[in-house]
């Protein structure tokens, strides 16, 4: 019998239990199966979404989109999706991402080991568990970078709903899940999605900081500090206050959900915040890391993946927010870093926290700098200097709207 023919036919409900006992077993804590049907609607969704330019850093061409919402692209004869949520929920206190101070917010989902890793190797033992089980079967693990659309997979398989803040929402974890896919040959009983939705809460759209989040759950990466943390290049001018002292990530949208109030602790010690992590970084030593202090601290984690300069991008921006003049030190040495990229934050934070020695380090800067773009953010914070208050941080009440916002 050939492999089509062999798993054509839906198996009985016995082996979707047994498929669904083992994932738990493995560690998985909502398991659910879906159709491997194309995501029609999602599909012409995401297209909308890219066409208004909320993807547009992540370059998404219809080649992508289409790969992620037609499964039989990945795996021809794809019958099933396997879909999965593990909560990464630790009882611990998040830090204040508006909070003054050396300390950086870590977004949740990055305090303990890389998901990636972890999820994708029990991923890749239940794909052999259904392989050597379900004789000519065959599966394709999906988690992030697979060929999937996570959240509409983990809804069609009713363990999930759309949340309006554009997260999935679990009735047991609340939205605190990772989520990940093996796309199968098996037909497999699927499941009912979910009843379930916001009702009329608008917490998250109140609460979101750069006002992202539009309608339908649809978040504009442009303006959404997540991405921005995220994102290569320079922050755009704009965003750097509203960042607070976010170092990866941000959580407003799921810290303010009333849902995630009442969700099950988690037993996965592997999420729970790293002995070096923690919830929040020292900002320094950050912005002032060695690549092998990099490799050893990030490698782990789900923050590397962007490499060194981001990271210390980013600390230098939340040093800049710090209000903290302890900031200055490090942020004069960063000047000197080999990465433009660095520099230029660097030279915009000293112009927040400004003061003598700020202002010193940023007219040396100009004598030697050759990168036109690090000059331009050495002017402007000599500049912003200028107007300001001699020897002190930024008055409060001259940020942006959007800072303003974000301290509220
Ligand atoms: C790129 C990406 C991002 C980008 C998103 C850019 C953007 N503008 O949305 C950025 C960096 C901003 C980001 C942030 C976060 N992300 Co992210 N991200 C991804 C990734 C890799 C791809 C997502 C993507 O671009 N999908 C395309 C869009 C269009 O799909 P979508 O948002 O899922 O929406 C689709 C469906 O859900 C559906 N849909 C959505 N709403 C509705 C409503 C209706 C009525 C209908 C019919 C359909 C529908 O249609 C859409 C189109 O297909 C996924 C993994 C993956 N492969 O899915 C993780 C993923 C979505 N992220 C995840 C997480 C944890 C986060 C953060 C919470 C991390 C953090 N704390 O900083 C934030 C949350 C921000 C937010 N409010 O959404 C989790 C989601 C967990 C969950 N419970 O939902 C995922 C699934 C990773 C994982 N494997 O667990 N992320
Ligand atoms: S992650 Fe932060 S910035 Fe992005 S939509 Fe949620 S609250 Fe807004
Ligand atoms: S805050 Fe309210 S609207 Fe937003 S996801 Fe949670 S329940 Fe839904």
């Amino acid at each position: 019998m050939n492999v089509a023919s062999r798993t054509r036919s839906r198996q009985p409900v016995e082996s979707k239990s047994r498929i669904v006992a083992q994932a738990k077993q493995l560690g998985f804590d909502l398991v659910g199966v879906a159709s491997a049907q194309p995501f029609v609607k999602e599909e012409r969704i995401f297209k909308e979404r890219r066409d208004a330019g909320f993807f547009e850093r992540w370059h998404y061409g219809d080649p992508i989109i289409e790969a992620n919402c037609r499964p039989q692209l990945a795996l021809p004869n794809a019958r099933s999706i396997v879909c999965t949520a593990t909560s990464y929920y630790a009882d611990v206190k998040t830090h204040d991402p508006t909070a003054s101070g050396l300390a950086g917010a870590v977004s949740s989902y990055a305090w303990g080991l890389d998901y990636h890793k972890v999820i994708g190797r029990r991923l890749r033992a239940l794909a052999d568990f259904i392989e050597r089980e379900f004789a000519g079967s065959l599966c394709l693990s999906c988690i992030d970078t697979g060929p999937m659309v996570d959240r509409a997979a983990a809804v069609r398989a009713g363990i999930a709903w759309f949340g309006k803040n554009g997260n999935v929402l679990t009735k047991r974890f609340g939205s605190y899940v990772f989520l990940a896919e093996l796309l199968t040959t098996l037909e497999l009983e699927p499941d009912e999605p979910l009843q379930t939705n916001c009702g009329s809460c608008t917490e998250c759209i109140a609460q979101c900081p750069t006002g992202a989040i539009g309608p339908e759950g649809a978040v504009d990466g442009r303006r959404c500090l997540s991405d921005l943390t995220q994102m290569k290049g320079p922050i755009p001018l704009e965003y750097r206050r509203a960042l607070g002292n976010r170092l990866w990530g941000c959580d407003d949208c799921q810290t303010c959900c009333p849902v995630n109030g009442r969700q099950a602790a988690a037993s996965h010690p592997e999420f729970s915040p790293l002995a070096h992590i923690g919830t929040a970084m020292d900002l320094p030593s950050v912005l002032l890391m060695t690549t092998a202090q990099f490799r050893r601290r990030f490698g782990p984690t789900a923050m590397a993946w962007r490499g060194k300069a981001v990271l210390q991008r980013n600390a230098a921006v939340a040093l800049g927010n710090s209000r903290d003049r302890r900031a200055v030190a490090p942020l004069v040495q960063a000047l000197h870093d080999r990465k433009p990229l660095v520099r230029g934050h660097a030279a915009w934070a000293l112009g927040e926290l400004g003061g003598d020695r700020a202002k010193g380090a940023l007219e040396d800067l100009l004598l030697g700098e050759r990168v036109a773009w690090v000059r331009d953010e050495a002017e402007d914070a000599l500049h912003r200097l200028a107007g300001q208050a001699p020897g002190g941080t930024k008055s409060e009440s001259t940020g942006s709207p959007l800072f303003q916002r974000s301290r509220s």
